[in-house]
């Protein structure tokens, strides 16, 4: 029997290697400065109005001022998800499927003080999410690892709750929801946020939908992906939220940020021509 290392059970395709690379690798200001507002770093976007105040006024401290507020939007980004996860308290298990640099799990463990487990293929991530935790004194409740959403090695049922924060659009989700589905316990809620290609526009994603998915080496799904899937693996969606809406400002204030990353404006013409939405799916384990 060969012995496998943890990478090569963890990475199990090319394809994935290459995204673990990917995220190992980046330290985009667009991420690092806006983590480093408050010291939680997020790796989705925002909703909510903006305060174009931020662009008046001083010019030397306007770009802070930007930061801030993109900060503030991508933080209610988060709140708004947790809120959707249903009455969780101390005694709960969740999982954060995609974790990124820990921001929406370390939000989570401090309104609900429940145990959080955040899975990354990433290990700079895992490596940079977990320091946190010690950093906040919070390890002993809060825990990254080095895991594949695909095959989560957690138990039957182990947990209350699960979310995907923008980490769907890396997975065939027929295979995730089946995983997904394994490890939450019955009457348990799944909540994702996601970008998602709209079906009506077309059977194949529009060029700016095609431009994002070079962006970040992903592969965004249609809006019925998620429904189908879900309800091949015993997830009822309760709840369906079109925030395209919601978060067209934040990417008209981070068009005008130096931070801008150069996505912006396909983010912002997938939105407008209708062929993007931004959702927010519910659905609660049967
Ligand atoms: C990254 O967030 C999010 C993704 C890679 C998923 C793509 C999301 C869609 C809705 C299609 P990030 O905060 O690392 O990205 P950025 O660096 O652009 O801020
Ligand atoms: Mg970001």
């Amino acid at each position: 029997m060969t012995v496998l290392d943890t990478a090569t059970q963890v990475l199990t395709t090319k394809y994935q290697r290459s995204v673990a690379d990917y995220w190992n690798k980046e330290k985009d200001p667009v991420n690092m400065r806006l983590g480093e507002v408050d010291g939680t770093y997020h790796h989705h976007y925002g909703i909510g109005d903006v305060d174009w105040s931020v662009l008046e006024g001083d010019e030397g401290t306007r770009e802070e001022r930007i930061v801030k507020e993109l900060h503030r939007l991508e933080g209610n980004q988060a709140d708004y998800l947790l809120s959707q996860l249903g009455d969780l308290g101390p005694e709960d298990r969740i999982l954060d499927a995609g974790s990124g640099r820990g921001g929406t799990s370390f939000m989570a463990n401090l309104r609900f003080g429940c145990q959080v487990d955040g899975i990354s293929i990433s290990e700079e991530q895992v490596k940079f999410a977990n320091d946190q935790a010690e950093e906040r004194g919070v390890a002993g409740k809060v825990a990254f690892h080095f895991r594949n959403m695909l095959h989560n090695d957690f138990p039957d049922a182990a947990f209350r709750a699960i979310w995907n924060n923008e980490s769907t659009m890396y997975v065939d989700l027929h295979k995730l929801f089946a995983e997904h589905s394994r490890v939450l316990q019955p009457g348990g809620r799944y909540v994702t946020i996601t970008g998602c290609y709209n079906d009506v526009h077309g059977r194949q994603p529009s060029r700016a939908v095609s431009q994002i998915d070079a962006h970040y080496i992903c592969d965004i799904h249609p809006r019925s992906d998620y429904f189908a899937a879900m309800s091949a693996n015993d997830l009822v969606p309760i709840s369906v939220v079109d925030l395209t809406a919601a978060t067209i400002p934040y990417w008209e204030l981070r068009a005008k940020a130096a931070v801008a990353s150069g996505i912006e404006s396909a983010f912002l013409t997938a939105y407008k021509e209708g062929s993007f939405h931004y959702l927010m799916i519910a659905a609660d384990k049967v």
